[in-house]
This record gives structure tokens, C-alpha cells and sequence, in this order.
């Protein structure tokens, strides 16, 4: 999307305003503004020309400028209809020097997780990766993996959905049926995200926050263990959930702000925390009560051998001692 278009999507949020106007503001010829707002609706917009200029009427569902829209976080949106991987798509835009951008695709051919597994992503999700230059240490990334955490549950939970977080990077629904929720083992996978950088000793130099969330998709189109805000909730606005996690995330990780604040958020939708685990790292098995996150995100364990810290690996919530 051109700077025009841009700026005139930003200016129409905000209200009607008349061509004369938008052409004075940006600076650019009355053609100009005519021909932009006469490609924002080919692209879907309904804009009326009223006394008091051009007012949006209705919005596309989906695509780079319906959610660049009255989007309130500092990204601009490239979109595909299809592709293999945004995280892929991000990494390249990040070598050709890009920032700020979230790639968004409606179904993704070639998805990824982590420790290179595949990530089923077919049409109607919700398939987005961002790509920030953050002035910060590598040692600081794994906060980010949890801010995305945070911005998911909570888009989700405005959505309906009983979501919560196991440590580090997954997004569950509770089965709400089930008659004895304390043992929190019955839950499915509603979204994963995947972090990817690269940096020198003492700064990030791109990073790459890869965020799934299985939309409005039937849960038979998924892998066993998943779900999806369909099944759980029914379908949603993609638009507007996607603006609402860009918006939380952009709020948690804003260089002015601390990222220790996102420790707290994800305290409080915290599905690990006060559970049995089990974390398999690359190089060792812990097992005892989760029993707090620690920055830059790692997992502080009680085990009979003492406290265990670990920074990266597979968890797995055990049933209580005790319980069948
Ligand atoms: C993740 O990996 O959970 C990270 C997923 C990140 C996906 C996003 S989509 C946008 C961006 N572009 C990409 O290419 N990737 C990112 P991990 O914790 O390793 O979990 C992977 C495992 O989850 C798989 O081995 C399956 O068992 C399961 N799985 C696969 N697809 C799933 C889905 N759609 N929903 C829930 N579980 C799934």
C-alpha cells in the first residue's frame, strides 16, 4: 500500500472528511485523493461522498488495508491470500531491511513450529508474523514470546473463549465441560506462536514473532488436540481480533515501556502456574509444581531436588499427585 492510500485509510478513521481537505493535508493533488479513495473501493471499502466528505460505510472483511483500518499499533500489513509461511515471508522482508510490518496470510501452505514441525494452517485463520527491530539484548527475546501469549488470550477471551497459556508459547481452551476443572487436563491447543531472531552480542538485529491462532476453521481441518475459536465460541470479526493482539502487543512491548510488566500480564492467564509439570529441554527433564515465570520468561520449577529454572523447552501438565 502507497503512503497516500495509507494516510487517507488513517484520516477517513477519524471521521468524514472532504477531499479539498485530504488533499491540503497530504499534500497531494485532488486527482490523487479521488483515485486512492476510488482503489480503497475497489479493494471492498464502501465510501459515500456526503456535504461533509467521504465517510466509510463498511469495511472488507479481511486483507491489508481493512485491518491496517483504524489500527491502532505501529505496523503496516502486507497480505496474501495464500502463501507458505509469514514467519518465511517476514525473514526475507527483514534481510531487504524492512520494519514494522506484520505479514498476514488466510491460509498458509508450508507452516511452522518450532524445532522445525508443521503448524496446519488452512483458510480462515488467523496466520500473522511481525517483524520489529526492538532495541534490546537477544537475552531479552523470550519476552516477546510471551507478550504475544498475553495479546492472544486476551483478544480471545474478549471472543468467549475460557483461554489461558502454558508456559511458553501455547494458547489452550479449558474444556468447559469437564467436571472437575481444578485438574486442568483436559484442554486443546487454540494457538501457537514462533519466534525467530537474529542479533549480535548486545542488540537484536530483526525479530520475528509468529503468531497462529485457529480462527474461524472446523475443528476436523486441525490435528488432534487442537481447536479453534469456531468450535469454542463461533466465528469471529479476523479483522478486528487480529487489530485487538497487534494492539496488546504493540502496548506490552513499546520500547518506552518496561517488559517486565508482560510478567505480570501472563501471571494472570497463566494456565502453568500452581500445576505439575514435566519440561523436556534440550538437555535435561524437569518435574515437580510450576511455580513462577521469571524474566526474560523462564519457568521456575519446584522439584524434589530443589528449584529448577528453565528458559526453553516442551511442557507438559501433569495430573496432580494424587489424583487417577
Ligand atoms: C507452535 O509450535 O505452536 C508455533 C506455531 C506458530 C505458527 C505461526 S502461524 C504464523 C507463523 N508462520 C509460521 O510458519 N508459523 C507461525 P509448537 O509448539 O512446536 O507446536 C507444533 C505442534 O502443534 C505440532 O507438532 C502439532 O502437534 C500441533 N499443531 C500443528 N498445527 C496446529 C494447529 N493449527 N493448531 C493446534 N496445534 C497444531
Amino acid at each position: 500500500m502507497n503512503a497516500t492510500r495509507r494516510a487517507i485509510l488513517a484520516a477517513l478513521a477519524a471521521g468524514p472528511v472532504t477531499g479539498p481537505a485530504l488533499a491540503d493535508r497530504l499534500d497531494v493533488s485532488r486527482a490523487a485523493v479521488w483515485k486512492q479513495v476510488e482503489s480503497l473501493r475497489e479493494a471492498g471499502f464502501r465510501i459515500e461522498s456526503g456535504d461533509d466528505g467521504y465517510r466509510v460505510e463498511s469495511v472488507p472483511a479481511y486483507g491489508a488495508a481493512a485491518i491496517e483500518f483504524d489500527l491502532d499499533a505501529p505496523y503496516r500489513i502486507e497480505y496474501h491470500e495464500e502463501i507458505g509461511s509469514t514467519n518465511d515471508r517476514a525473514r526475507e522482508l527483514a534481510e531487504a531491511g524492512e520494519v514494522g510490518m506484520a505479514v498476514v496470510a488466510d491460509e498458509q501452505t508450508g507452516g511452522r513450529g518450532r524445532l522445525d514441525r508443521e503448524w496446519t494452517a488452512p483458510s480462515g485463520g488467523v496466520w500473522a508474523s511481525l517483524l520489529l527491530r526492538p532495541n534490546r539484548p537477544p537475552s531479552a527475546v523470550p519476552i516477546y514470546t510471551l507478550a504475544a501469549a498475553v495479546a492472544v488470550t486476551r483478544a480471545a477471551r474478549e471472543a468467549g473463549a475460557d483461554a489461558r497459556i502454558k508456559w511458553p508459547n501455547d494458547v489452550l481452551v479449558f474444556d468447559s465441560r469437564e467436571s472437575a476443572p481444578e485438574t486442568e487436563i483436559s484442554r486443546d491447543k487454540l494457538a501457537g506462536i514462533l519466534t525467530e531472531m537474529e542479533g549480535e552480542a548486545d542488540r537484536v538485529s530483526w525479530l520475528v514473532v509468529g503468531i497462529g491462532v485457529n480462527a474461524n476453521i472446523d475443528a476436523e481441518a486441525l490435528p488432534s488436540g487442537a481447536t479453534s475459536l469456531r468450535a469454542e465460541v463461533g466465528d469471529v470479526d479476523r479483522r478486528v481480533f487480529l487489530q485487538r493482539v497487534l494492539e496488546e502487543f504493540a502496548s506490552l512491548t513499546s520500547e518506552a515501556g518496561d517488559l517486565r510488566n508482560v510478567l505480570e500480564a501472563w501471571r494472570d492467564h497463566a494456565a502453568t502456574l500452581g500445576q505439575r509439570v514435566r519440561v523436556q529441554t534440550p538437555t535435561e527433564t524437569a518435574e515437580g509444581e510450576a511455580i513462577d515465570v521469571r524474566f526474560p520468561g523462564s519457568l521456575v520449577i519446584r522439584t524434589e531436588g530443589g528449584e529448577r529454572v528453565v528458559t526453553a523447552g516442551d511442557c507438559e501438565h501433569l495430573r496432580p499427585s494424587g489424583s487417577e
